[in-house]
């Protein structure tokens, strides 16, 4: 059997006691695209392993044996939040406790904590807060630039922006012109959710709906802002949902192209509303990886987030379709509020050694996956 990873197993070796996925497997190898069925079919198959075959032919066609990583720092400058989603144990209401919202100096101050010429990442996102204007925004992003100018800044879910432009009575556009004429170098995945009204309304009543969110990121791809995009499982939704999601998701980058990374989010049920929902297991999180590595036929990267799914699962991740685990992140809060067990950050080298265990070569890229030189291999960042 070639064991070489550069070159995807051949088609002939693939092996499946589901007759079902044949006819899937088939289109796989042709190249050919899924659809709705194929996709219900994959999350209902009971042969996980064939599945995962099929998405690592995939992954290993697209991206040989390597997989990504990179050097970031999460920044959330508030948890003040007006949406009260179910989903969420991060958002407090103004004046709650627990609540925060950082001056702009205390935020360039944590950008700076734990930073070193390693970062190569802000990511940013926050909750809806009802009074911050516009201009915190701007000139939170503007002072990180000046600061850190080596630094990209990958700041603002579809969600906040969206709000931001209602607050300051601007479009989408002239909201996101401005983001980016700041300093806001592309946008992270977060806020999708799950598209489906039905399950908004269990989960988010009060964020934007799946479509506003599409229009949002569109506009942001039209700029040239490059985003990423997310979906949350693990909750209500069922398999039409997620596959619907996808499919939506799909939709969007035939048009734009504008999508860099898919990113599943498994629910985290503690400190939320739903905390009587049952986490997901490892089985649910890798069949996620494959079958989204499956369906976003026109998506260049699956990332195995490691905070979220634990390092553990997110090494087998590279074997199952995932081609990039995220990066140091250095100070998680989202995940952790909402009973997370991972450590806040990880050592660059850290991530290196698991991605090496999986049997992959590790490669660091900045945000826009271009490849990072360093001098010393072993450098490191504090965490
Ligand atoms: O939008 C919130 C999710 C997202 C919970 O773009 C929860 O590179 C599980 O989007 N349980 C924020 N999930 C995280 C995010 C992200 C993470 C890593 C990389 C990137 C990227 C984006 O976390 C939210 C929401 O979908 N979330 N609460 C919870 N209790």
């Amino acid at each position: 059997m070639s064991l070489d990873p550069q070159i995807p197993l051949a088609p002939s070796k693939f092996q499946t006691g589901d007759a079902e996925l044949r006819p899937v497997a088939d289109k796989v190898f042709a190249g050919h695209r899924l659809d709705f069925a194929d996709g219900l079919l994959l999350y209902r198959s009971n042969d996980i392993l064939a599945v995962g075959w099929l998405a690592n032919h995939v992954r290993e066609k697209l991206h040989g044996n390597v997989a990504y990583f990179n050097v970031n720092r999460h920044i959330n400058p508030t948890n003040v939040c007006v949406a009260a989603c179910r989903l969420c144990a991060f958002g407090r209401r103004k004046g709650s406790s627990g609540a925060y919202t950082m001056a702009l100096e205390e935020a360039w101050q944590a950008a700076a904590s734990g930073y070193s010429e390693a970062v190569t990442e802000f990511h940013i996102v926050g909750g809806l807060h009802p009074d911050l204007p516009f201009e915190y925004f701007l000139d939170l992003v503007a002072g990180l630039k000046q600061r850190f100018p080596q630094v990209h800044i990958k700041a603002f879910t579809m969600v906040e922006v969206a709000y931001l432009a209602r607050r300051a009575k601007l479009s989408i556009p002239e909201t996101l012109s401005k983001m980016k004429a700041a300093g806001v170098d592309s946008m992270p995945g977060g806020g999708a959710e799950i598209f489906s009204d039905r399950i908004r309304h269990i989960i988010c009543d009060h964020k934007i709906d799946g479509d506003d969110w599409l229009e949002t990121a569109r506009a942001a791809h039209t700029l040239g802002l490059r985003s990423n995009a997310t979906m949350l499982y693990g909750h209500v939704e069922n398999d039409e949902d997620r596959v619907d999601h996808l499919l939506r998701l799909r939709a969007l980058q035939d048009e734009t192209g504008g999508f860099q990374t898919f990113i599943p989010l498994a629910f985290h049920p503690d400190n939320t509303a739903l905390d009587h929902l049952p986490r997901t297991t490892g089985m649910t999180d890798v069949r996620q990886v494959a079958v989204s590595r499956l369906l976003l036929d026109n998506f260049a990267h699956i990332k195995a987030y490691w905070q979220m799914m634990t390092a553990q699962i997110a090494q087998i991740c590279l074997r199952f379709g995932a081609d990039d685990i995220d990066g140091t992140v250095i100070e998680e809060k989202i995940y952790h509020d909402a009973g997370a067990t991972t450590p806040q950050g990880m050592r660059r080298s850290d991530l290196i050694r698991l991605i090496r265990q999986a049997g992959r070569e590790p490669v660091e890229r900045d945000t826009l996956y271009r490849r990072v030189i360093r001098a010393e291999e072993t450098f490191t960042v504090a965490v």
